[in-house]
C-alpha cells in the first residue's frame, strides 16, 4: 500500500501487508519497548481483527484498513492520568466521523457512543481503544470498510465507502483520520484532559447522533437501562435520563438508537 499524504502526517507509520490483529501487535511492541506517541500501524489485511468483549471483526484482504495508534498523551504538567483516556475513544470516532464525512459529502455521517462510526446509518467503521497502563499510553484502534462489496460484508448492518459511492482511497481516509486525531488529542492533552476546554466536548456534540434519542442501553452484566441520552459527562460517560427522571452515567455498553419519530 502507498500511503505518502498519511506518511508525511505520521512519520512513525509502520504499514505492514498483513496482521492478525494490528491493536495486538501494536500492544505487544509498545508492551516491550517504549514507543513514540503516534506511531501507526496499518494493514489492509487482517485476519483475526477484534471487536469489544469477545466479538470479531471480519473484513476480506484488501477491502478495508485496520489502524491502530499508540497515543502516550502527555498533559502540561506531565503524562496525562489514564483516568482521563475515556475521551480518546471518542476523539477517535470524532476523527473517523470527519475523514469518511470528506469522501462522502452526500451521506449522512454520525458517531453512535461510544464506538461506532455510521454512514446512513449502518456501520461503516468500529473503534477499539485498549489500555496499556504501565506504559501511560493506550492503543486506539479503527476498522474502516473502504472498497467492500455488498457480497463481503460480514453482518448486514455493515456499509463500507464504495457501497455509499464514495472514493476508497485507502490514504485520503487514514490521512483525513490521523490529521483531525492528532488535532483533538494534542488540544485534549493541552487541556489537562478537559473535554468543555479544548472543544473535543463540543465537536462530539456536533457528531453524536445518540445524543437527544431514545435509547436501550445493554449493559455489562446483562441488565438493560431505557431512556433518553441527554449528554456525555466529563468521563465521556453517556448520561441517560431513565423513564423515573433519575440520571444514569454509563461507561460502557451496547447502545440501541430508537427510531426518530417525524
Ligand atoms: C468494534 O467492536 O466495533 C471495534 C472494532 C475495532 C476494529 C479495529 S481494526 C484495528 C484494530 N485491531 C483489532 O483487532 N481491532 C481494531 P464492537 O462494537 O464490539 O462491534 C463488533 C461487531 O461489529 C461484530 O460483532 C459484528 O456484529 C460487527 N462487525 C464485524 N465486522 C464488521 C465490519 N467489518 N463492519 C461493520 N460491522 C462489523
Amino acid at each position: 500500500m502507498h500511503l505518502p499524504a498519511s506518511q508525511a502526517l505520521a512519520p512513525e507509520l509502520r504499514v505492514v501487508a498483513s496482521s492478525p490483529s494490528t491493536n495486538t501487535e501494536l500492544a505487544d511492541l509498545a508492551r516491550a519497548d517504549a514507543m513514540p506517541d503516534f506511531t501507526v500501524l496499518v494493514t489492509d489485511h487482517q485476519t483475526a481483527g477484534r471487536g469489544r468483549l469477545d466479538r470479531t471483526w471480519v473484513t476480506p484482504a484488501g477491502s478495508a484498513l485496520a489502524i491502530s495508534v499508540l497515543l502516550v498523551p502527555r498533559a502540561g504538567s506531565g503524562p496525562l492520568p489514564v483516568e482521563r483516556f475515556g475521551w480518546l475513544t471518542i476523539a477517535a470516532g470524532v476523527a473517523m466521523t470527519q475523514a469518511v464525512s470528506a469522501v462522502l459529502p452526500a451521506a449522512s455521517v454520525a458517531l453512535k457512543w461510544p464506538n461506532d462510526v455510521l454512514a446512513n446509518g449502518r456501520k461503516i467503521c468500529g473503534v477499539l481503544a485498549e489500555l496499556i497502563p504501565e506504559r501511560g499510553a493506550v492503543v486506539i484502534g479503527a476498522g474502516v470498510n473502504l472498497a467492500m462489496t455488498t457480497d463481503e460484508l460480514p453482518v448486514t448492518t455493515a456499509t463500507s465507502v464504495r457501497i455509499e459511492g464514495g472514493d476508497p482511497d485507502p490514504d485520503t481516509v487514514l490521512a483525513g483520520y490521523l490529521e483531525c486525531l492528532r488535532g483533538l488529542v494534542a488540544a485534549y492533552a493541552a487541556a489537562d484532559g478537559d473535554a468543555e476546554r479544548s472543544g473535543l466536548a463540543g465537536r462530539a456534540g456536533e457528531v453524536c447522533t445518540t445524543l437527544g434519542r431514545e435509547v436501550r442501553v445493554d449493559l455489562p452484566g446483562g441488565r438493560i437501562l431505557e431512556g433518553t441520552a441527554v449528554a456525555l459527562d466529563s468521563d465521556a460517560r453517556l448520561v441517560v435520563r431513565a423513564l423515573d427522571g433519575i440520571e444514569h452515567a454509563v461507561a460502557a455498553g451496547d447502545v440501541t438508537h430508537a427510531r426518530l419519530s417525524g
